[in-house]
């Protein structure tokens, strides 16, 4: 007997190609939006991966991405074959329209070829939606009619460039198509006018290479500097101000229309459709108006000059949004200043784009493998520090040219079964949970055993052997980096952890201070509550350039009372004991040398405050918990935490390639086991609702 169980709504998967692009990258966020999965090809030509790395942070979704482009029929076959394919948004494609006038074969064989490419394997693996993106230019000059401003979709074609001969042509191989197996196929012909704007978040934009051809790029890149004035091309059309009109369109407005097109395709009754909407808002507006409503987006008069008309430049492009709004049930919502605004926003928050100086992908566990990235921040600086996806892992801090920390060339390294979590972030339970047993709500759980008889750092569900999403790399400040990665740790795999936590991990690089500040947050988006603790496990070794062990570092540390062991169960006791190891206001520093002292003790700030909270980052002041030195690279390091406790591991069972005492760690974190033990088990445990916060800093000097 068949046995029914209810059905969740099937995800719809749809590949987007061209989706790291100005107009894909809103789009997809919009289709996430939207509970749609997505699937991104893009050969990156005039755009950026970093447009999805971001698009990960914002929607927090995983977005799977292919560096393919859609001529090489045969790689592009291998994205049909892994995935079951439910529609397809075609964005890829050369759109300048004067370099098309200069490299019209370039634009013929790219955008042509790829289209044909892209169709013929829709035909092979029966996928039969799709969106395309064409454009207001296969009207051509619609004011040669003359009733045809607003522009509706019957007005007669007769584009004026190549750019826009391959969007007529492209048309017209979808009727063609259509024709020939009109049962098969539903195409939605989406004609754009001008997309203006960007995301209101700030994250994702439009990223022109070179010279921008476009008003409001070129507009931007003025009023940030990078170019003198904008050129206005001509004032003698026949206008209200002697400039030409066009229906500028909000990003987000656009990026809409393709979802309201793709439910149309899902929900039509035909069997089979191929039909043309514009994409307008129906209103025009002349470039100086543009200009003022940007001038007032960005609080001042950017220079402009009239100049002579550009080539192939018509007086009008407005649209006739009607069919869109009565059958697609879209219209646009915003205007002409939002865009302003949003762009203004994107351009102050990036005014290089994605593209940053100082900011290196140093290299990748295989090529055009982008979720295995190490990306180094502050590139030709004094202080370097490289981050990889792998567990948003530390991989090197270099300090005036010279790494001080420990951390492997590629990923391999970092996947060897006797880790020693060597710059990893440390999650969801850093550190021992004894016996690898806790109750929470009632419910036993038993970890994995993985240290003597306890669970240590988590066991297999560990952080450090998960790929996280990102990074969102900004520049905010000078000489400030950020990057942000961001993990969905649904657990559901081993079960050991309750619920499902997003949880981001926050660097902060100043390379004019020598600051590494790392914020860890998370959020229980699933389940009622969880135990959580987390670190950063970088082995530091000061004096690395010179010698293979930190032998002779100089240690001092905030506190020297620390958790006493139950040293046969490497588990604490409860109680609290004071150990041999130099404080602040000690005469002389710990020193360490080859063999001793061996630590591996956790330390307790303050004993008698009492820790609930279980977002330290927000309750608690940043502290002060250790100072090292060398006297012979005379490098410095001061770790500061808003953590009540912190681990001290001079690495005497370091493995996994490295010896003993090549690095010692100190790890911020709250107290050891501590869901096992009463009065510290409150900081340990998120429920629903709360955020789990914590910060560490990594001061050199
Ligand atoms: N303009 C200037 N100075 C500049 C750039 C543009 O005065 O530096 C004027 C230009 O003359 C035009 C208006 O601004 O009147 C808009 O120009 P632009 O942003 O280049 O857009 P369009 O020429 O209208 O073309 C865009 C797309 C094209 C698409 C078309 C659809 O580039 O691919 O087909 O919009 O309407």
């Amino acid at each position: 007997m068949t046995q029914h169980t209810p059905t969740q709504p099937q995800k719809k998967y749809v590949l987007v190609t061209g989706g790291a692009g100005y107009i894909g990258s809103h789009t997809v966020a919009e289709l996430i939006e939207n509970g749609y999965e997505c699937i991104v090809v893009d050969n990156l030509d005039n755009s950026s991966y970093e447009s999805v790395s971001r698009l990960q942070i914002l929607t927090k979704h995983k977005i799977t991405f292919y560096h393919t482009d859609l001529c090489d029929k045969e790689e592009l076959r291998k994205i049909f074959v892994n995935h079951n394919i439910d529609s397809v948004i075609h964005f890829a494609g050369l759109k300048a329209v004067g370099e098309s006038t200069q490299i019209p074969l370039k634009y013929y064989r790219n955008n042509i070829l790829g289209t044909l490419a892209l169709l013929e394997l829709m035909q092979e693996y029966h996928v039969e939606k799709l969106v395309f993106s064409s454009s207001a230019t296969v009207y051509g000059d619609a004011t040669r009619f003359p009733d045809m401003i607003p522009i509706p979709e019957e007005c007669p074609l007769g584009p004026t460039n190549p750019y826009g001969n391959t969007k007529y042509t492209i048309e017209k191989i979808l009727n063609d198509l259509y024709e020939s197996e009109k049962k098969n196929w539903k195409f939605a012909i989406l004609r754009y006018f001008n997309p203006i704007g960007a995301h209101p978040s700030g994250l994702i934009g439009e990223d022109p290479l070179g010279i921008p051809n476009n008003l409001l790029p070129y507009m931007a890149q003025v009023a940030v500097g990078r170019r003198e004035k904008l050129n206005v091309f001509g004032n003698d059309y026949d206008s209200r101000d002697g400039t030409p009109i066009r229906d500028y369109i909000h990003v987000v407005d656009l990026a809409k229309g393709h979802i309201a097109a793709l439910k149309y395709l899902d929900n039509t009754k035909s069997e089979g459709l191929c039909r043309e909407w514009n994409l307008g808002s129906g209103t025009g507006s002349t470039v100086l108006e543009v200009y003022r409503a940007f001038c007032d987006a960005c609080g001042d008069d950017i220079p402009y000059e009239i100049t002579g008309r550009r080539a192939g430049d018509v007086l009008n492009l407005t649209a006739k949004p009607d069919r869109a709004t009565n059958e697609l049930h879209w219209k646009t919502e915003l205007n002409v200043a939002d865009a302003c605004k949003d762009l203004w926003k994107w351009t102050t928050e990036n005014p290089f784009g994605y593209q940053l100086k100082g900011v290196v992908d140093k290299f990748a566990a295989q090529k055009d493998d982008f979720e295995s990235r190490f990306i180094t921040l502050g590139e030709g600086t004094k202080f370097e520090v490289t981050f990889a996806n792998l567990g948003a892992t530390i991989v090197d801090i270099k300090v005036d040219g010279q790494s001080v920390v420990l951390g492997y060339k590629d990923e391999a390294g970092y996947l060897q079964e006797d880790t020693a979590y060597i710059g990893a972030t440390i999650g969801r339970y850093a550190n021992r949970i004894a016996k690898g047993k806790y109750t929470l709500n009632g419910k036993e759980y038993q970890l994995t055993i993985n240290n003597g008889e306890n669970c240590n750092h988590g066991g297999p569900s560990t952080f450090h052997t998960k790929k996280f999403m990102g990074p969102l790399v900004q520049n905010p400040k000078k000489d400030i980096f950020t990057a942000e990665f961001l993990l969905l740790d649904f657990g559901k795999e081993l079960n050991e952890f309750p619920g499902d936590l997003i949880i981001h991990v926050k660097y902060i690089v100043n390379v004019a201070e020598k600051t590494l500040d790392i914020e860890y947050q998370a959020e229980l988006v699933n389940g009622e509550a969880t135990p959580i603790n987390m670190t950063n496990h970088t082995y530091f070794n000061l004096n690395k350039v010179n010698k293979e062990t930190f032998a002779g570092t100089e240690l001092r540390v905030a506190s020297a009372r620390s958790l006493d062991m139950d040293m046969k169960r490497v588990v604490p006791t409860g109680k609290i004991i004071t150990r041999e190891i130099a404080t602040f206001d000690s005469s002389k520093p710990t020193v360490l040398g080859e063999k001793t002292p061996d630590y591996d003790y956790a330390f307790v700030i303050d004993e008698n405050e009492k820790i609930t909270d279980v977002n330290t980052a927000k309750r608690r002041k940043l502290t002060t918990v250790a100072k090292a030195y060398h006297p012979e690279s005379k490098i410095g390091l001061e770790i500061l935490t808003t953590e009540p406790t912190f681990q001290i591991y001079t690495g005497d069972w370091l493995s996994a390639g490295y010896t003993p005492r090549q690095g010692f760690a100190v790890e911020p974190g709250r107290y050891v086991d501590a869901i096992n033990h009463e009065q510290w088990r409150e900081s340990v445990i998120l429920k629903r609702g709360d955020v789990y916060g914590s910060k560490i800093v990594y001061r050199f000097t």
